[in-house]
């Protein structure tokens, strides 16, 4: 997911355009204004941490892009493209270590296990908006 900072930063395109070349496939997208139920759910594991409230204002202060990747590996895949949390110690190359400062500001969101990216499909998007389909270039991706 593209937070509101990275949205309103123009970054959308240059996210989506990482992933679609490291070869991860593009099933869904949609831009969403997380409705604050929505988002204390989303990040229910984080109550009652001294950043919960600033986080949960921080995504629910402008649009979100929400999208679901399909590949080999994809959620630690994402994650290592992502960067540390902690933009300031975020390796040079990846998304937070080269477009953000601070953790309250960090671009992106990635789930961080299957079982996570499955809750946080189902509370962000319906099976309908899931496209099943393969990219022309499948078999000069995967041996
Ligand atoms: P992640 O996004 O890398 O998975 P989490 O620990 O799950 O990191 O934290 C969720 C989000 O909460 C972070 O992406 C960041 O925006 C925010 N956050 C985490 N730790 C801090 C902090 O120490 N200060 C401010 N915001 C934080
Ligand atoms: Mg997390």
């Amino acid at each position: 997911m593209v937070k509101p900072d990275g949205v309103q930063r123009a970054l959308v395109g240059e996210v989506i355009s990482r992933f679609e070349k490291r070869g991860l496939k593009l099933i869904a997208v949609k831009i969403y204004r997380i409705p604050t139920d929505i988002a204390e759910r989303f990040y229910g594991e984080h109550k009652g941490k001294h950043f919960y409230d600033s986080l949960i204002r921080y995504i629910t202060s402008g649009p979100v892009v929400c999208m679901v990747w399909e590949g080999e590996e994809a959620v630690s895949v994402v994650r290592a493209m992502m960067g540390k949390t902690n933009p300031a110690e975020a390796a040079a190359g990846t998304i937070r270590g080269d477009f953000a400062l601070h953790p309250g500001r960090n671009v992106i969101h990635g789930s961080d296990s299957e079982a996570s990216a499955k809750r946080e499909i189902n509370l962000l998007f319906n099976d309908y908006e899931l496209i099943d389909y393969k990219r022309i270039d499948a078999e000069w991706l995967v041996e």
